[in-house]
C-alpha cells in the first residue's frame, strides 16, 4: 500500500471507530472510550476535522468525577465483549459508568497542540472551557497520587500507567494478595493470541486491586493510603510534568493569573521529584515501589520521556543517547517498551518489548526539543516503516515488525496522520 493509501486508511479507521463524538481504540478487544487513546486520537482527527478533534476530548471530560479524576475507561454503553465491565468496577464517582482510576494525562499537551495549530482562533475558546476540568484533574493527581508531595506520581493499578504489563510492575504485583474475587472469564484472550497478553496470575491480581479499592468505595484518599499497589511511575510522572508546562502556557494565554501561579508551583515540585527516580547505575529513570521503597532495575520506553518532560540537562541527554544507540544496535525498530538487554524482555508480549507508535511520538518530540533531530527522525522513520510493513496494529515487534494485539487501531492511525506519515512530513517542511 502506498503512503497516500495509508493516509486514507488511517482516516477511515478513525471514522469507522467513531461512535458519534468519541472513538473506541479498536472493535472487539476495546469497545469503550479510553482516556489517553482518545486524546491521541484527537491529534489524528485534527489533521482533517478540527471540530471533531475537540469533540473527542470534550466527551472524555463529560465523564470527569466529582473529585476531579478523569477515568481511564468510560462505559457509555454495555458491551459484553470486554472484561472487566462496569459492574465489576462498582464505581459511583461521576456522571457516567466508568472504571475507578485514571490514565496518563496527555490532554493538556494535546489541547495546547490543537490551539497552536488551529488557524480559526475558536480553539482558544474551547481550551478555555476545558481549563477548569484540566486544573481539577491535575489537582487530583497531586493530592491522591502524590499524597506526600514528593513530586512523583504513583499508579494504583498497572492499568493506570497505560503500560499495563510492564516488567516494572512484576514485584509489586506479586506482593498483592489474591482475594475477594469472583470466578471470572477473560475476554481479551478470545480476541488476541494469549501469548501476547498478560498471564492469569496477573489478571487475578488486577481484580484483587480493584476489590481492595471497591472495599473503600474508591475514596481517593483511602485508596492512596490502603491500595495494595502504589508504584511511582516515570511514565505518568514525565507526562504529567510535560502536561503542566503546556497547561501553564494555556493559562498564560488565557490570562488566568491565579492558575498560572498554582501551576508554576506544581512544575517546581515535579521537577525536583522526578529526579528522584534516577537510577545511578542504570543511568536512567525507573519506577519505585512506594510501599517498599524498592527501585526497579530496567530501562523502559518511558525512561526516554525525561526529555519530553523537559528534564534535558547534559547528563540526562547523553545517558539517554547512549541507551538509545545501544538499543538501536540490538533491535531493528525503536523504541521497544522494555530494554532488550533485560531478562524480562519479550518482543511480542504486550508492554514487555513491543513498540507503540504514540510512545515513539512522545519520545521523538523530547529528542527534537532537546536539539537531537537525528534520533527524533530515526523514531519517526521506524514508526512509519512498522506501519508500512504491518498496517495499523496496536503494537509491533521491534525485531520483525510483526503487528500484534488488536488491528485497525485508532491511536496508531492517529499518530500516522499527525506525525509518522511521509505526507505529514512534506506538509511540515
Ligand atoms: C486496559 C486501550 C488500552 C490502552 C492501554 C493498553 C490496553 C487495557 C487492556 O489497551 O489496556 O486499560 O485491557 O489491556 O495497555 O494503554 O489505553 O487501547
Amino acid at each position: 500500500m502506498s503512503d497516500t493509501d495509508l493516509d486514507t486508511t488511517a482516516r477511515t479507521i478513525l471514522t469507522e471507530n467513531d461512535q458519534g463524538g468519541y472513538t473506541i481504540p479498536t472493535k472487539g478487544l476495546y469497545p469503550y472510550q479510553w482516556n489517553w487513546d482518545s486524546v491521541f486520537v484527537a491529534l489524528g482527527f485534527a489533521t482533517f476535522d478540527q471540530d471533531r478533534a475537540w469533540r473527542e476530548i470534550e466527551m472524555l471530560f463529560e465523564g470527569q468525577w466529582r473529585d476531579g479524576m478523569v477515568p481511564h475507561i468510560l462505559f457509555r454503553k454495555d458491551d459484553p465483549s470486554y472484561f472487566p465491565g462496569p459492574s465489576v468496577w462498582g464505581t459511583d464517582g461521576g456522571p457516567l459508568p466508568s472504571s475507578g482510576h485514571s490514565q496518563p494525562p496527555v490532554a493538556a499537551s494535546v489541547i495546547r497542540d490543537l490551539v497552536d495549530t488551529d488557524p480559526s482562533g475558536s480553539a482558544l475558546e474551547r481550551a478555555a472551557a476545558l481549563l477548569p476540568g484540566l486544573m481539577q484533574w491535575h489537582r487530583w493527581f497531586l493530592s491522591y497520587r502524590d499524597p506526600k508531595s514528593q513530586g512523583v506520581l504513583a499508579v494504583i493499578h498497572p492499568w493506570e500507567s497505560g503500560r499495563d504489563n510492564l516488567p516494572d510492575w512484576d514485584d509489586a504485583l506479586r506482593a498483592v494478595e489474591v482475594k475477594d474475587i469472583e470466578p471470572y472469564e477473560r475476554k481479551d484472550t478470545s480476541h488476541v493470541d494469549p501469548a501476547m497478553r498478560p498471564h492469569k496470575e496477573d489478571y487475578d491480581r488486577y481484580l484483587s486491586i480493584m476489590s481492595a479499592c471497591r472495599n473503600v468505595d474508591w475514596d481517593p484518599a483511602k485508596v492512596a493510603k490502603t491500595c495494595p499497589f502504589f508504584v511511582a511511575d516515570p511514565g505518568i510522572t514525565f507526562i504529567f510534568l510535560r502536561a503542566n508546562r503546556d497547561l501553564l502556557n494555556l493559562a498564560e494565554r488565557l490570562g488566568k493569573t491565579e492558575e498560572v501561579a498554582e501551576i508554576q508551583n506544581w512544575i517546581a515540585r515535579m521537577e525536583t521529584g522526578a529526579k528522584t527516580l534516577w537510577h545511578d547505575e542504570l543511568k536512567a529513570h525507573v519506577a519505585v515501589d512506594q510501599r517498599t521503597g524498592k527501585m526497579t532495575n530496567g530501562i523502559s520506553s518511558a525512561s526516554f520521556l525525561a526529555l519530553y518532560a523537559g528534564l534535558a540537562d547534559e547528563h540526562t541527554i547523553s545517558s539517554l543517547q547512549a541507551h538509545f544507540d545501544r538499543i538501536a544496535s540490538k533491535v531493528r525498530y525503536l523504541m521497544p517498551s522494555y530494554d532488550p538487554d533485560h531478562e524480562s524482555y519479550e518482543p511480542l508480549r504486550y508492554w514487555r518489548g513491543p513498540v507503540w507508535a504514540m510512545i515513539n511520538y512522545m519520545i521523538a518530540r523530547g529528542f527534537a526539543e532537546a536539539g537531537d533531530a537525528v534520533r527524533a527522525e530515526k523514531l519517526r522513520a521506524d514508526t512509519a516503516a512498522l506501519i508500512e510493513t504491518s498496517g495499523f496494529a496496536e503494537y509491533f515487534s521491534p525485531e520483525t515488525a510483526e503487528g500484534a494485539g488488536g488491528g485497525t487501531f485508532s491511536w496508531t492511525a492517529a499518530i500516522w496522520l499527525t506525525w509518522a506519515s511521509p505526507s505529514h512530513v512534506e506538509k511540515a517542511a
